[in-house]
């Protein structure tokens, strides 16, 4: 696959991570999308799921905790040419990244985000995060998590971007459909990607063997064509996956930025009211 950097393989992940399997998906995502390396940065946080950047045969900058999506809007802003895809995770993404992603999405800037989602934080050995299910046991929440989790694709199409979809690690050839489609997307789009970690959520959750984890993926999921004829109750515990927002009617931002610039450099007006 010519998008995967062999030089840095063997990856760091366990044995039964899910964030290998993602990172696969996006690989063939980018093949199917077209992506042409010289001209793409990806950009992570840091966290286990953060690593992938350093497995892809392109420009990659591995920042710091929670701020890719900040390193990425710069990117964008100083170069539109160019295509961004940021990949990181639950912990990076919705907690102490929270603002970042939700300021992107109102903005609708032309990044892809790939969340890997294993609903803890992985790398420093499995603490709850905000998209932890309620009920689930951590190493900081030992008798079952109390809080209720962010539905992460909903508060990002509440926020404003314009391609949003969720998949998982187990639903392989869905999730590389919707990254595809992501990559093609102009403006801020978004997956979210079930990612198993049996090595901290399973162990500590009766679903240490990776292939438990994988069928909890399986029957704790429904398609969204299948959920919006379920009762509530029927859907109770159950995670919809599904392609859920998809428009191109809102203006790219760093395009309109670009566009501003140029009026602004011929002498044009400066746009206030
Ligand atoms: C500013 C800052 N705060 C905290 C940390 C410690 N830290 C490193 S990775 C991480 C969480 C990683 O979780 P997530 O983003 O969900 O990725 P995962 O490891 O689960 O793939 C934390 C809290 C840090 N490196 N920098
Ligand atoms: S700790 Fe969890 S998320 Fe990190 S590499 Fe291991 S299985 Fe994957």
């Amino acid at each position: 696959m010519r998008f995967l950097r062999r030089e840095n393989l063997p990856h760091i992940w366990c044995v039964g991570c899910g964030h290998g399997i993602v990172l696969g998906a996006v690989a063939r995502a980018m093949e199917k999308a077209g992506v042409d390396q010289d001209r793409t940065v990806v950009v992570s946080g840091i966290g286990c799921s953060s690593r992938a950047v350093g497995y892809l045969s392109m420009d990659a900058l591995h920042t710091t905790h929670g701020r890719a999506l900040a390193f990425a809007t710069g990117i964008k802003l100083a170069r539109p040419d160019l295509r961004v895809v940021v990949l990181a995770g639950d912990g990076d993404l919705a907690a102490i990244g929270g603002n970042h992603l939700i300021h992107a999405a109102r903005r609708n800037i032309g990044i892809t985000t790939v969340c890997f989602n294993n609903g803890i934080y992985g790398m420093t050995s499995g603490q709850y995060s905000p998209l932890t299910p309620a009920g689930y046991r951590t190493t900081t929440s030992p008798f079952g998590h109390l809080e209720r989790d962010f539905d992460l694709c909903r508060l990002v199409q509440a926020a404003g971007a314009t391609y949003v979809a969720r998949s998982t690690a187990y639903h392989v050839h869905q999730t590389i459909t919707y990254i595809t489609r992501a990559l093609n997307h102009d403006g801020f789009s978004f997956v979210e990607v079930f990612s198993p970690c049996p090595t901290y959520f399973g162990r500590f959750n009766r679903m240490a063997d990776p292939v438990k984890m994988m069928q909890w993926l399986h029957d704790g999921t429904v398609q969204a064509g299948q959920a919006a004829r379920m009762t509530p109750e029927e859907l109770r515990g159950r995670v919809v996956i599904g392609e859920f927002h998809r428009t191109q009617e809102v203006p790219e931002y760093a395009r309109s930025y670009r566009e501003m610039i140029a009026r602004l450099a011929e002498g044009g007006d400066h746009g206030a009211g």
